[in-house]
């Protein structure tokens, strides 16, 4: 079967949430290459449908998701206008099994490209830094994928909020930055921006040298997740999710 079809089978399993099983299962020899083009024709789907790209996700950035995985790289995904969420609400309505992790969001007035990206570069072409929290849902049952399935799933994006409030992005340590996520008002995880490939501007470089081999690049305007803080929780109707981010205030969000 071509790349095409296959787009095509987890676009619908996508857009009408639905489980599916692992495309490593089903058809031979898929390299990450190939997967990244599936990436690339399913979001195509959604723009000739009037969505509109919007920026980027890094995604498998701290040593345990990538443990879990089985992998030793970081992947990355599209994000679409579709996908904000505007108020602090998560519906779970066309989500088959989401789960949720506090991010630093990065918002970009100059263009990134290229091979050679330094943490100066990114630190020029910001415009500012924002808490975020990623919704994640793998279109794969049980959660289960190798590397080629999930970055064809657009490395299980679903949904993402980026809190009100911008900041100056020299004016944290965004490594040592405290993050504590609650559900229902118990402690569910804790972690520091250091789980973000040791920085979250790393997370950054590494999205760009990404791009820049299939020939993108961060666009001023967009937004990039870097990657989550901590491991993330499964959500579900009634939840609230409150996640303080150490300095830079809260987010809570309700499920329903
Ligand atoms: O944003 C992420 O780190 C998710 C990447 C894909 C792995 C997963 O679904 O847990
Ligand atoms: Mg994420």
């Amino acid at each position: 079967m071509g790349l095409r079809a296959i787009a095509d089978e987890i676009y619908q399993h996508q857009i009408t949430a639905q489980e599916l099983d692992k495309i490593t299962l089903r058809y031979d020899g898929l390299t990450v290459d190939d997967a990244y083009a599936i990436q690339q024709l399913t979001i195509q789907k959604y723009t000739n449908q009037g969505d509109r790209l919007i920026g980027w996700k890094m995604g498998l950035t701290s040593k345990a998701k990538q443990q879990s995985v089985g992998v030793d790289e970081a992947i990355f995904g599209h994000l679409l206008e579709s996908m904000e969420l505007t108020n602090p609400e998560i519906s779970l309505k066309g989500l088959i099994h989401p789960r949720v992790e506090p991010e630093i969001a990065f918002v970009f007035k100059h263009r990134l490209e290229g091979t050679h990206i330094t943490a100066r570069d990114v630190w020029l072409a910001t415009e500012c830094v924002m808490p975020a929290v990623e919704v994640i849902d793998s279109r794969y049952k049980n959660f289960s994928f190798t590397l080629v399935d999930v970055i064809a799933d657009n490395a299980s994006s679903a949904k993402f909020y980026v809190a009100d409030q911008a900041f100056s992005p020299y004016q944290f340590q965004l490594d040592k930055l405290g993050v504590v996520m609650c559900r229902n008002g118990e402690v569910a995880q804790t972690g520091a921006g250091a789980a973000v490939l040791g920085h979250p501007v790393r997370s950054i470089i590494e999205q760009v040298h990404m791009l820049s081999r299939i020939g993108k690049a961060i666009e001023p305007g967009m937004v990039v997740l870097t990657g989550g803080i901590t491991e993330a929780i499964y959500i579900y109707d009634q939840d609230t999710i409150s996640v303080e981010f150490e300095g830079m205030g809260d987010i809570e969000l309700s499920v329903h």
